[in-house]
């Protein structure tokens, strides 16, 4: 399978992020790249699709402040990673500021996403990794993987979190000018990606992932948000393969009577039970099958990772699910 990998993802390098009111290491970190590059072999870097695919996703003033919001936070004096500290809950529309700390919540969600002098390049450089893959599928590859690092399932049209800032899923889907499916198995809601199938015709969702009303992205990835376009499997912490496997079949089959023309993973490996923030129990004997069973709808198939931060299972557990397909 042809892999694509760009260095510049390693430019994005958060020095911490905050929750349960307190700073902690970035679970969200370069040497996640380095685990899984040693185990997946040569890796091919993407040419530059440049700017209109991701303006075919994201609000143009949304991407602006991207770019510039490290500079903004420089030149108010600020140390260190950018942070938002207040958020629009209520009525949020597009505003025009002139202090960087509104932008940064305006556009965000949480604690635990900050910005860094080069989280724009490393971003973009992900998304440009992600369109490689898809090319090469589009061309002449059943099946490609995109390393794309920082994640991009929980970023929206318009705001960044959970370690995302570019939807790498949608601007594929996007670009792919057909109809396609995107699997989202990462063990957290892909809330980004579902907002931004709910606009957009020819893209159906599916997502099976943590119950939200214990596990981030709490507001999203409920049951109750599935729709035309939209299946939400919620599952409790502790689900094995046994109570996996069956969740994954219904999601195949809903996708395979969608009929799309493509379909997209966003395959995170947070689901292992090894992982520090997460409470799945998938072993890595696992996800050769799961990638079995996606592989088993025919469909040409563009992998792109998201989470997973056991960093010493990481690199076995990505080989393993790419050797399924
Ligand atoms: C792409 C992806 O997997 N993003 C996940 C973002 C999750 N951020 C959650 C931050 C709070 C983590 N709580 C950990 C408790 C550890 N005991
Ligand atoms: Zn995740």
């Amino acid at each position: 399978m042809r892999c694509f990998w760009d260095d510049r993802q390693r430019l994005h390098a958060p020095s911490g992020e905050f929750f349960n009111g307190a700073m902690h290491p970035a679970a969200e970190h370069p040497g996640r790249v380095d685990a899984i590059l040693a185990a997946i072999g040569r890796t091919e870097e993407p040419v530059d699709f440049g700017l209109h695919p991701l303006l075919q996703v994201h609000r143009a003033e949304y991407l602006d402040f991207l770019r510039e919001a490290y500079a903004h936070w420089h030149a108010a004096g600020r140390l260190g990673d950018a942070f938002p500290y207040t958020f629009p809950i209520a009525g949020r529309r597009p505003l025009k500021f002139s202090r960087i700390d509104a932008d940064l919540g305006q556009y965000s969600f949480d604690t635990s996403t900050p910005i860094g002098p080069a989280t724009w390049e490393a971003a973009y450089w992900s998304a440009q990794t992600a369109l490689a893959a898809l090319q090469a599928v589009k061309s002449d590859e059943r099946t490609g993987f995109a390393l794309c690092r920082p994640p991009g399932h929980h970023a929206g049209a318009d705001y960044f979190g959970g370690y995302s800032y570019l939807s790498n899923a949608a601007i594929c889907a996007v670009s792919a000018g057909k109809r396609v499916a995107i699997l989202d198995v990462d063990y957290h809601h892909g809330n980004g990606t579902q907002d931004i199938v709910m606009d957009h015709d020819a893209m159906v969702f599916a997502s099976i992932h943590a119950d939200p009303t214990t596990d981030y992205p709490f507001y999203w990835g409920h049951a109750d948000e599935s729709r035309g376009s939209i299946l939400n499997l919620p599952f409790p912490r502790g689900t094995e393969w046994s109570g996996y496997e069956p969740a994954l079949v219904r999601a195949l089959d809903w996708i395979e009577k969608a009929e799309p023309e493509m379909l997209i993973v966003s395959y995170g490996a947070d689901t292992h039970e090894d992982d520090p923030i997460s409470h799945f129990k998938l072993k890595t004997s696992d996800y050769a099958p799961m990638a079995r069973r996606i592989a088993a709808l025919g469909l040409p198939t563009v992998v792109l990772m998201e989470g997973g931060y056991a960093v010493d299972a990481l690199g076995t557990n990505v080989a393993e699910f790419l050797s399924g397909f």
